[in-house]
């Protein structure tokens, strides 16, 4: 039997979150070594198991997986959230990247010095760059790609979940994904994860950017 998952990162969402949230809707039970020290992540780099030396990393199937776009195919495959068919793949690819870039707006955020202008920046670009493109393709369907859930609908509903958290009307020009969101949030696996004392992860505070800069050993500062 397959050992269990585990992942290594912060004690913070940064580019884990979206990994997290693909095995708790797959219902896959997963341990977390949270990095907190320089000597942890040395140590990981000695124990040659970061491919790039860099964190998200999962130990998974008896394999040290790294670049989380990887991680979250190879989840993704393997639950059966990827679509029947290689058009659906790239259908969900194309909206699953478009989140993706979405996303990593939003994690910069704690790193940068003018915070509030960077999220007015990122709620433009959701209301008027991304949001359109998943309510047009919501339209008379359940979920984006074929009739079925898959890891795209997952981080649809990550990212507007962490948009509301800034800006709790962001999708009142968007009932298509407001139903989605709605119908979303009641699935057993998400309502488990979104209970408090899951795994999943609260917005950023000042002990998750500490950890990120001792780690690092790097004042970063993103525009
Ligand atoms: N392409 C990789 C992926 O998608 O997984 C990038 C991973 C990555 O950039 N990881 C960062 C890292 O390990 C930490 S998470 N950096 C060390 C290095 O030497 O490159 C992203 C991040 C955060 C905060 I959160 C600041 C900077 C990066």
């Amino acid at each position: 039997m397959a050992g269990k998952v585990v992942l290594h990162y912060f004690n913070g969402r940064g580019r884990m979150e979206s990994i997290r949230w693909l095995l708790a809707v797959a219902e896959v039970e997963f341990d977390e070594v949270f990095l907190t020290t320089r000597q942890q992540y040395e140590k990981l780099l000695s124990d040659g198991v970061l491919m790039f030396q860099q964190v998200p990393m999962v130990e998974i199937d008896g394999m040290n997986l790294v670049q989380t776009k990887a991680i979250l195919n190879y989840i993704a495959e393997k639950y059966n959230l990827h679509g029947k068919d290689l058009k659906d793949r790239v259908m969900i690819n194309m909206y699953w990247d478009g989140l993706i870039d979405l996303i990593k707006m939003i994690m910069s955020v704690p790193f940068t010095i003018d915070a509030t202008k960077k999220l007015n920046i990122i709620q433009t670009k959701a209301k008027e760059r991304y949001f359109p493109v998943y309510e047009k393709a919501l339209s008379g369907q359940i979920y984006l790609v074929g009739g079925k859930l898959s890891c795209a609908d997952v981080m649809l509903l990550e990212c507007v979940l962490m948009l509301e958290e800034k800006f709790p009307e962001i999708l009142s020009e968007f009932p298509n994904i407001k139903a989605l969101r709605d119908r979303m949030i009641q699935l057993p696996a998400v309502a488990r994860f979104l209970q408090p004392g899951s795994k999943r992860k609260p917005q950023s505070d000042e002990v998750y950017v500490k950890a990120v800069r001792e780690v690092f050993n790097v004042n970063l500062v993103f525009p």
